[in-house]
């Protein structure tokens, strides 16, 4: 299990893992309600917040390997050190089961989104673009995890904005460590 790859929910939803830590990995709160099973990794969302936030911790079972690692979609990863928060300005990078790795840079912390769904606080805005499917997915920066894809306008053949969920927090919420 690395960041940016697929997993499915048993409605035959598509999302990406966001960061493996102990026990799993985190991804976003929309993916998932509590208890919703996954497939390809097997899990169990054990916990998801969404709306207000948008971040979730899928527990798996032991037959999948958790490496510390994000998918770069280029036949190598890019390993996970850490999670220090990169300023507005630094350049980021997102992996994710649809649409791959793409880069731009950070925009603006604090962002409050509003989905169909309900709204989100405390978001971070990028013009890093991502699709359907590309949700849970890592942003990082450096070797530093950053957050899991949400949301946004555009797509990745024009280009686009894309919101994320900071890591940090699912971190505290629910006690975790990155792997
Ligand atoms: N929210 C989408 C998902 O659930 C991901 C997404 C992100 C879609 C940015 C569009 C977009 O512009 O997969």
């Amino acid at each position: 299990v690395i960041g940016g790859n697929a997993y499915y929910m048993g409605n035959g939803g598509r999302c990406s893992v966001g960061f493996t830590v102990q026990g799993g990995f985190v991804t976003a709160g929309h993916c998932g309600t509590t208890g919703t099973s996954t497939s390809s990794p097997s899990g169990t969302f054990a916990g998801s917040s969404f709306p207000g936030n948008d971040y979730a911790f899928v527990r798996t079972g032991s037959g999948d390997t958790l490496r510390p690692w994000v998918n770069m979609y280029n036949g190598s990863a890019r390993v996970v050190s850490g999670s220090s928060v990169a300023p507005v300005g630094s350049s980021i990078c997102r992996s994710g089961s649809t649409t791959g790795w793409h880069c731009g840079q950070v925009q603006a912390f604090n962002q409050t989104v509003r989905y169909a769904e309900g709204t989100v606080t405390g978001l971070t805005r990028t013009n890093v673009c991502a699709e359907p499917g590309d949700s849970g997915g890592s942003f990082i920066s450096g070797n530093q995890a950053q957050g899991m894809t949400s949301g946004g306008s555009g797509n990745c053949t024009f280009g686009g904005t894309t919101y994320f969920q900071p890591v940090n927090e699912v971190l505290s919420a629910y006690n975790l460590r990155l792997i």
